[in-house]
């Protein structure tokens, strides 16, 4: 909010571009502001043997429902979810998704947050189903 207001003072005055962006770079952002991935399941990098019923991220700060959404990709790019991504009503901070019953294969959790301070986190990891039986 602050580097918004110095932004609109600084176009006002001066309309110089480069100013701006000096400023916006070397404005000193509250370093823990946004909303960060705490933690998932599955986590990041993990391989499951049990095909996850769905993913959930839980995220250091509260979200807003409209503005995030996460989804769940197999190794070609195509969305596997069921596309009923949405907050826990009991906690914000908790956004998941569910699936249908996954095969083994690589894939990929990809999500965009906006947390209730306005800043928009967009990120994405993996996880794999391994097949059944392979990994024991
Ligand atoms: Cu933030």
């Amino acid at each position: 909010m602050a580097i918004v207001v110095i932004i609109n003072v600084v176009i006002r005055r001066r309309s110089t571009l480069g100013l701006v962006l000096i400023l916006v770079v070397g404005v000193p952002v509250p370093v823990g502001a946004h909303a960060a991935l705490v933690k998932s399941t599955p986590a990041r990098g993990a391989t499951v043997v049990q095909p996850p019923q769905r993913v959930e991220l839980i995220f250091s700060e509260r979200l807003e429902p409209a503005y995030s959404t996460v989804a769940v990709l197999d190794g070609t790019g195509q969305q596997v979810d069921l596309r009923d991504a949405g907050l826990s009503p009991a906690d914000s901070r908790r956004l998941s998704v569910s699936l249908p019953p996954l095969p083994a294969g690589a894939y990929t959790v990809r999500f965009r947050v906006l947390s209730v301070d306005g800043h928009v986190v967009e990120s994405d990891f993996p996880f794999t189903v391994g097949a059944r039986g392979a990994a024991r």
